[in-house]
């Protein structure tokens, strides 16, 4: 699926509501004529030799890009934000050390324990599945408070209602952590972040949000009411 008349820049390979989203969401912030490949993970694609020369672990996503294929949702999210201006602040921004932190924050002490608690079993064995969980998602709870308390004191630009890599980055890790049923360990929702929930809200009515909505056939309140 290509967006534009225009040859694609980019080609992502995507799986429905996986890291892919992410991108998903960012790549449409760029404007850039970019084409769309789901991933054919009954056949075994993520298996198959073409796509483990893109990400060699076999994970959701993958990126072609002018510089050659990519990998790891942060390094993908950030390149994009240094070739296409207004997805974070310019590497010679003031604001960039502080949106740096945060945004490495988000893909270690976030995103990594997210997928932790998804796939519990590759952590520890399946015997251990529940204490990793309890342990994970309580860790997981205490971050996100962490970055809603940053939120509040500082109201950075970069984690604020205006789209931007890391809004959307965070903003899908809630949307997953959502869809855990009420007292499960590791869910975190919008109404569980005062200071991120209002800026959840205004991101959904996005246009990159809406548009990425439709296309993977969600309610349009990706962040807030996601499943
Ligand atoms: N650190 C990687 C994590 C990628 C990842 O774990 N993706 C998940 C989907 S959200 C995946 O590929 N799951 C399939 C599997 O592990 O078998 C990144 O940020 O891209």
């Amino acid at each position: 699926m290509s967006h534009s008349a225009t040859p694609p820049l980019y080609t992502l390979h995507f799986w429905p509501d996986s890291a892919s989203f992410i991108v998903r969401l960012a790549l449409r912030l760029t404007h850039a004529p970019f084409a769309e490949v789901q991933i054919d993970r009954a056949a075994g694609a993520l298996d198959s030799a073409a796509y483990r020369a893109m990400n060699p672990l076999g994970k959701i996503p993958a990126i072609e890009t002018p510089d050659g294929p990519m990998f790891e949702t942060a390094a993908i999210l950030l390149y994009l934000s240094d070739r296409h201006a207004g997805l974070a602040p310019a590497p010679d921004s003031p604001a960039r050390a502080a949106f740096l932190k945060w945004f490495f924050f988000t893909s270690t002490n976030l995103h990594a324990p997210v997928m932790q608690v998804f796939y519990p079993n590759r952590v520890a064995g399946p015997a251990h599945a529940e204490a990793v969980v309890a342990h994970i998602g309580a860790m997981l709870q205490d971050n996100f408070m962490v970055l809603d308390q940053m939120v509040a004191a500082e109201a950075p630009d970069w984690l604020s209602a205006r789209p931007s890599i890391l809004s959307f980055y965070v903003a899908v890790l809630v949307r997953w952590l959502s869809g855990f049923p009420e007292g499960h360990p590791a869910r975190v929702t919008a109404a569980d972040l005062p200071a991120l929930c209002p800026i959840l809200a205004a991101l959904e009515t996005s246009d990159a949000a809406r548009q990425v909505a439709e296309v993977e056939a969600c309610a349009p309140t990706l962040f807030t009411h996601p499943y």
